[in-house]
């Protein structure tokens, strides 16, 4: 497997910003050299021109409640192009965010490839406000939202293709900060998340034998979405909204194994790591190991 590296320092999507640090602070982790030790033949893109507010400017809410939506809306048409790109040269995408915002580009960047893709979502979080019911305006909580269709026209014709998934193949993992519009939408569309709750109860390899199997039985792939905001903030304390109670290191190590193990993951983004809120790289260097586990490294 031929892995490109796509670094999108972009953090106008999220309500604090440092994400845009975050692709950064990973290859400095070493996930570069982690990937060669694992034999896979490896390139690093320079990140394409991503805007950026002025430094004093503030943050408008429009009367549609979104914040940059013309900034966000650009860098996902740059994005969605750049992926497009690596996939029709038979490469993975690995791509390093940034804000969770960035989904959309990549998943419009999936979408003419894998004509059916299957989604496993790792959040505290489950994006999927509307700017009817997002609570801040900040359109990272509104990525999966868009991806399957619903929300500003603007963000969901990304890419030209509407919608670029399916409730029926996503798959929520690690959930446990849900606004009331969201857990109305996971019902109504049906969405298998697996909450924090169910990952006590059931374990997380049972979770993620059925996550497998939503999102991989008769789909062409996985794309594997990343929130490092997932994890327990012991471990992940570099993020901008984190909560309590997240996947410990194990369990997220595990889960990514299994990815590997099932040999479906098409593709994959790593997201809402902030070095300014992080120490000594620590939730940077995680994202580097959890990438690893995912491309293939094992224990033994
Ligand atoms: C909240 C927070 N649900 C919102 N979302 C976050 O603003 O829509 N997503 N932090 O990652
Ligand atoms: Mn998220
Ligand atoms: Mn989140
Ligand atoms: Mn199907």
């Amino acid at each position: 497997k031929d892995i490109s590296v796509l670094c999108v320092p972009f953090d106008l999507g999220a309500g604090r910003k440092g994400v845009r640090l975050g692709p950064h602070a990973i290859l400095q982790a070493g996930l570069e050299r982690r990937l060669r030790g694992l034999g896979l033949q490896v390139e690093v893109l320079q990140p394409f021109p991503v805007p950026q507010a002025g430094i004093s400017e503030p943050a408008v809410r429009t009367e549609e409640a979104l914040l940059h939506l013309d900034e966000v809306a650009g860098l996902n048409e740059l994005l969605a192009q750049a992926v497009w790109g690596i996939l029709g040269r038979g490469r993975f995408p690995l791509v390093l965010g940034g804000d969770h915002s960035i989904a959309i580009g990549t998943l419009a960047g999936i979408a003419p490839h894998l004509k059916n893709p299957g989604v496993i979502w790792f959040d505290a979080h489950s994006d999927l406000n509307t700017p009817e019911t997002s609570p801040s305006g900040n359109i990272h909580g509104m990525s999966l939202a868009a991806a399957l269709g619903l929300g500003h026209d603007r963000l969901v014709r990304i890419g030209g293709i509407t919608p670029k998934i399916k409730p029926e193949h996503t798959v929520i993992i690690g959930a446990r900060s849900l606004d009331p519009g969201e857990k109305e939408r996971i019902r109504s569309l049906g969405i298998r998340c697996f909450t924090m709750h169910e990952i006590d109860r059931m374990g997380i390899s049972r979770v993620m034998e059925e996550a497998l199997h939503i999102a991989g039985a008769g789909t062409d792939g996985i794309h594997v979405s990343f929130d490092i905001d997932s994890m327990d903030p012991g471990e992940a304390p570099g993020t901008g909204t984190p909560v309590r109670g997240g996947l410990s290191y194990r369990e997220a190590h595990c889960a990514l194994e299994m990815l590997s193990e099932s040999g479906l993951v098409r593709s994959a983004e790593v997201v809402e790591v902030n070095p300014v809120l992080d120490t000594d790289n620590k939730t940077a260097r995680l994202a580097a190991e959890l990438m690893g586990s995912l491309l293939g490294q094992r224990i033994l």
